[in-house]
């Protein structure tokens, strides 16, 4: 168990949990199977892109006959669906969606998202679910902190919340004095938001002379963006209460794909009776992995109705584990970055949440920094600029900068640069935080 304090939310009552949540193994993927079967058939029959795809790969849905054979099937990706902007890839005529979502995407289109009334009902339970599992009771205030609007998180908890049974307060991200009057003045139990906006909101109240242990919150469901154990700590220490992950993608779902259960901390479960995960070798995807081995995370839907997605390729970058607090699904590795958020530097793979583990086990560094590469001489150069705590001196800051570009040196291989900077002078986020500032490219636009 990781807990940095007493426990203050408890694990959800088993007379609770849905009656999938306490199936075996074998009773998942029995289920599993079946669901499966149905909804490639029913992808291939329905959407030209699939239809398409699989009769180019030359497979069929009779080819299915066990979960294996889900290997010989083409991967979705999220250029596919941006080829069939707004809605190509949706399986029911419109007038069966019920509601319609998109991720910004940093480039190009964004993804489009489609759900139909059964859709959002079972999204709203996977939400409840994982909520549940992560110390949320129906009794509670939940401050939902995610930002609402096209974005999957605010609505996706909000509903998620709400089946559950508790009394939501719908924020939405930013406006972050007003989030802190709220959460002073109605006393929610829970607090819904990504980890970095937690940090954000934490700084703000001491600036503001309030304790961030003495609020009535207990504990926090924190995701969109890759966090680490050290993370958690720091969140849990700072603020008094109980931290889990919950894990979604929109093309996928929303949040609630996989929820993590507070009285073992220990990853996420996948909730596997709607999605069948899979770890793919992301430089040989030919290579299905073994359960334990880190590569490239891959979901296939298996009850959606609108949109419907086989071996969608996520780009995060973990690992499948055996269920422990629910044995019939398997948990996820904590996500060490996506493929397209690694930086390659001089030959070396290096993920912000490497830094953010490192830099969060000295004294004298907070959690706030940013990575900035430049090419100055054809060769290119990593900064890493961390904010100092509050109460560190500026000899502490001298060591510590020498310390971290030495524990990265050894741990990552990377030599780079390191400047400690005045604490709240670096960007905060209000959603998902952008650690990674690239210059070479705009220096190279420039020349
Ligand atoms: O971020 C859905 C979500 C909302 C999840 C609220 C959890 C809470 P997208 O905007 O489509 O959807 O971004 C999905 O965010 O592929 C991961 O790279 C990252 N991500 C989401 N949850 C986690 C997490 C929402 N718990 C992308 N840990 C995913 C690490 C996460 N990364």
């Amino acid at each position: 168990m990781n807990t940095a304090s007493p426990l203050k939310a408890t694990a959800a009552d088993p007379a609770t949990l849905d009656p999938e949540e306490l199936m075996s193994r074998e009773e998942i993927e029995t289920l599993q199977l079946v669901r499966l079967q149905e909804t490639v058939r029913y992808a291939y029959e329905r959407v030209p892109l699939y239809t398409k795809k699989f009769d180019d790969a030359g497979v069929h849905p009779d080819d299915l006959k066990e979960l294996a054979d889900l290997a010989k099937f083409p991967y979705t990706t999220k250029e596919d669906l941006r080829q069939s902007y707004p809605f190509g890839m949706f399986a029911v005529p419109m007038e069966q969606v019920a509601r319609i979502h998109a991720s910004s995407g940093t480039t190009g289109r964004p993804t489009v998202v489609g759900y139909t009334k059964g859709d959002l009902d079972r999204w709203g339970t996977l939400v409840a679910r994982s909520l549940r599992a992560s110390g949320v009771k129906s009794s509670y205030k939940v401050h939902n902190a995610y930002g609402y609007g096209l974005f999957t998180g605010g609505l996706g908890a909000h509903f998620g919340a709400e089946k559950l049974g508790c009394t939501v307060i719908p924020m939405s991200g930013g406006q972050t004095e007003r989030q802190i009057q709220m959460i002073q003045d109605f006393e929610p139990d829970t607090i819904l938001c990504t980890p970095t906006y937690l940090l954000t909101i934490a700084d703000a109240m001491a600036k503001a002379g309030i304790d961030p242990r003495s609020t009535s919150l207990k504990n926090a469901v924190l995701g969109a963006e890759p966090w680490t154990e050290e993370m958690r700590h720091e969140l849990e220490v700072l603020l008094d209460l109980d931290a889990c992950d919950i894990y979604g993608l929109s093309e996928v779902m929303g949040p609630g794909v996989a929820g993590e259960c507070v009285e073992t901390k220990d990853g996420a479960h996948i909730w596997e009776d709607h999605f069948r995960p899979e770890i793919i070798d992301p430089f040989d995807d030919t290579r299905v992995l073994q359960d334990g081995e880190h590569g490239e995370l891959v979901f296939t839907s298996l009850t959606k109705e609108a949109l419907p997605i086989i071996r969608y390729r996520t780009h995060d970058l973990t690992r499948l584990l055996p269920g422990t607090a629910r044995p019939g699904m398997r948990r996820m590795g904590r996500i060490t970055g996506r493929n397209d958020d690694m930086i390659i530097l001089r030959g070396v793979n290096l993920f912000p949440s490497q830094i953010e583990e490192i830099a969060l086990r000295i004294p004298a560094l907070s959690p706030h920094f940013q990575l900035e590469i430049t090419r100055p001489d054809r060769m290119d150069e990593l900064t890493v600029k961390i904010e100092r705590r509050t109460e560190a001196s500026s000899e502490e800051c001298i060591g510590a900068a020498a310390e971290l570009r030495s524990q990265i040196k050894i741990h990552i291989g990377s030599s780079c640069t390191v400047n400690v900077v005045e604490p709240g002078s670096l960007a905060r986020s209000s959603g998902k935080l952008r650690r990674i500032y690239d210059l070479r490219k705009k220096a190279e636009a420039q020349a």
